[in-house]
């Protein structure tokens, strides 16, 4: 079977006049190991010209319902167990998370207890809730006052409309964990009928979600889609290449957090029941690395892998670092042939998503943080 290069219209093939760090197509393994990363140093915040994608995404609830946990988990390389050691947290801990494209999350993980709170709501009110894109507040399922917890939504919501009108809410029931497993469909109905009658103008978007399994993935995935840049696009060249490599599915994971942030799949693809792929392949590559890590003795933000191959007689899935701040993960049907020629083309194509996830090349803000974690500011 021929090489399937890819048609210039559709993904832009690497010119080497344009490119001098990319090699002539030498050998895969040379291929590969040039999928390195492009991290450039973070320019501080304070110099840093105001951008629109820069979000402001505030996590919010009581002490203890788990905000520290999830935002380890996802952004700082934890597993579930590691955020037992985790203490209050006193006040805001701002993190300045690198993401695709020009987005900067700028993470505000408030401290959830009654006197933090209280001022939030009083002498930090301005600073607090203006210019938020998002806020994500957090609903420990186990809490014994479940009432004063609504009041407290109900005074952050609030605050919310009077300065940031515009922002999108997410809701999480988190801790889902700890209820049986027959009642928590009904628990957790109740609890967002009742949460989002208390969400003034703001369409309230519900997750159920727990650090030890992947809803956490699930719910994380979906803030992030809302918020990337560049979707459309991003989605639409994701399509060309699936089609052209005759995948059955193509994910682009974000490389440092691992969640989907965008996806294509072919007829035959669609028809994949497992309809939790996306954060299950989160969940089990989070761990996969952790593990890597525990091993190898390298640090846990390190990439630690190029390249993971997997042939089986019904399908063949590989995971390739791709771009500066993604990893691509695609599932094709058995073949030798199909799966080589995806690889190269896939490689090909990496100059076309790294111009939709770079933003302009002279930024300030080019890349992701050096260690591919939040870095507090
Ligand atoms: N069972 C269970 N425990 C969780 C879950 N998420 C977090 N925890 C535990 O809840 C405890 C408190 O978590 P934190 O993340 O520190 O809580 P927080 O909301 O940041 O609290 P403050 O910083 O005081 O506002 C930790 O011991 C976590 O291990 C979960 O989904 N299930
Ligand atoms: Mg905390």
């Amino acid at each position: 079977m021929p090489l399937f290069l890819i048609p210039r219209d559709d993904i832009q093939v690497i010119d080497d006049s344009s490119s001098s760090d990319e090699p002539e197509i030498p050998t895969m393994e040379q291929q590969m190991n040039n999928l390195s990363v492009q991290d450039e140093p973070v320019a501080s915040p304070v110099s840093e010209p105001r951008k629109q994608k820069k979000k402001k995404v505030l996590l919010m609830g009581k002490s203890g319902s788990g905000k520290s946990s999830m935002r380890s988990i996802i952004f700082s390389n934890y597993v579930a167990k590691d955020t037992r050691r985790l203490g209050a947290t006193i006040d805001v801990d701002l993190s300045h998370v690198k993401f695709l494209g020009n987005l900067t999350l700028n993470l505000w993980d408030c401290g959830g207890q009654d006197a933090f709170m209280e001022n939030y709501l009083s002498q930090q009110r301005q600073h607090v809730f203006s210019n938020v894109g998002v806020l994500i507040y957090v609903f420990d399922i186990e809490s014994r006052d479940f009432d004063r917890d609504l009041l407290t939504y109900r005074s952050i919501i609030t605050a919310l409309s009077q300065f940031s009108p515009g922002a999108s809410v997410y809701i999480l029931i988190h801790k889902m964990d700890l209820v049986v497993p027959n009642q928590r469909e009904d628990i957790y109905n109740d609890r967002v009928a009742l949460i989002q009658s208390k969400s003034d103008s703001f369409n309230a978007t519900p997750f159920a979600t727990s650090i030890w399994d992947q809803s956490l993935y699930k719910a994380w995935a979906e803030i992030i889609h809302d918020l990337v840049p560049n979707l459309d696009q991003i989605e639409k060249d994701l399509g060309n290449l699936g089609k052209i490599i005759m995948a059955e599915e193509i994910l682009l994971f974000e490389r440092s957090s691992f969640l989907v942030v965008s996806s294509w799949a072919s007829d035959i693809g669609k028809l994949n029941p497992t309809t939790d792929r996306f954060e299950r392949l989160s969940n089990i590559i989070k761990n996969f690395k952790q593990t890597t890590s525990r091993y190898t003795g390298t640090p846990k933000s390190a990439e630690q892998f190029n390249l993971l191959e997997l042939k089986l007689q019904t399908f063949s899935l590989f995971i390739q670092k791709f771009t500066t701040n993604t990893y691509l993960a695609v599932v094709l049907p058995p073949g030798e042939t199909t799966f080589n020629c995806a690889q190269l083309n896939c490689a090909l194509a990496r100059s076309q998503f790294e111009d939709l996830d770079s933003p302009p090349k002279r930024s300030a803000d080019r890349g992701a943080t050096a260690s591919g974690e939040a870095s507090a500011v």
